[in-house]
């Protein structure tokens, strides 16, 4: 038996092969799983839990039926799927998580977070993620009409595309020292995060302890997970359906 994690999928009805994978993914490979973790970026925007478009009433639906089958899943916000909400987690049968949450996995407490909380030299992103965070501006939002939501987003992707070409590749990575606070703050050797889009499996010494941090990849031209049991954890990768 394995515990799954996955992020950053950006689904998007766009890029439908890549919702076809997830799908298919959820009926094979997720199935059989302990436990499956969503960290963060499910979808390519969320604009609030009474958006009737069909993507998010397909995955909701697909989750339940995973939930429904005896597989627990968690799901803990990214920057572009804040929005999603109580009535989204009653629908779908996840679990939301706050932004850090320790889980036991095989005996051993392991960090779980989205991971753009750790990129602290990208200052513009954190002063937005404040405001993005913001119970009373999230509640201005949530009150806005659907189409009026729908056209900010875009706007709001719009500006964040333009900003990040401008960023240097190290600004929008994680910054090592906020790994290492974050890890003490929590009494963690041991975390797991996506966002940056940058898979890999980090180790080193800290404080005299060995610690790992695992960082899932993106959903764009292919899915990957990482894969945790009782023997190790390891990244995996598999490429998207044709057509
Ligand atoms: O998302 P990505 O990969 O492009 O870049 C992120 C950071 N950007 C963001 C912004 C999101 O992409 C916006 C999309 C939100 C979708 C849901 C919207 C729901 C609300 C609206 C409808 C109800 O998170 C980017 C990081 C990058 O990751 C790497 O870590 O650098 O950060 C930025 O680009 C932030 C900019 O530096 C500053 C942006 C200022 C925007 C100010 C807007 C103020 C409000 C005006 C409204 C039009
Ligand atoms: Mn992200």
């Amino acid at each position: 038996m394995s515990t799954l994690f996955i992020s950053d999928l950006h689904l998007d009805p766009a890029r439908p092969a890549i919702t076809a994978l997830f799908l298919r993914f959820l009926t094979l490979q997720a199935r059989r799983a302990e436990a499956f973790y969503i960290l963060g970026d499910l979808f390519e925007a969320w604009i609030g839990d009474d958006d009737d478009a069909e993507l998010g009433r397909t995955v909701a639906l697909a989750l339940r039926t995973l939930v429904d089958g005896g597989v627990p899943v968690s799901f803990l916000h990214g920057n572009r799927d804040f929005l999603i909400g109580e009535r989204f987690a009653a629908a779908s049968g996840v679990r939301l998580l706050p932004e850090t949450q320790i889980i036991d996995l095989y005996g051993e407490p392991v960090l779980v977070l989205h991971g753009d909380t750790l990129c602290t030299d990208d200052i513009d992103y954190q002063a937005f993620r404040t405001q993005a965070r913001d119970p009373s501006w999230q509640a201005r939002l949530l009150g806005l009409p659907l189409p009026q939501r729908r056209a900010l987003a875009s706007q709001l992707r719009e500006t964040s595309r333009q900003a990040t070409q401008q960023k240097a590749s190290d600004i929008t990575d994680a910054n090592l020292e906020t790994v290492d606070h974050t890890l003490r703050t929590h009494g963690a050797r041991r975390m797991i995060h996506g966002h940056t889009h940058r898979p890999a499996i980090h180790e080193w010494i800290l404080d005299g302890l060995a610690a790992r941090r695992a960082v899932l990849g993106d959903w764009y031209d292919g899915g990957n997970l990482l894969c945790c049991d009782a023997s190790g954890w390891q990244l995996q990768f598999f490429a998207a359906l044709d057509g």
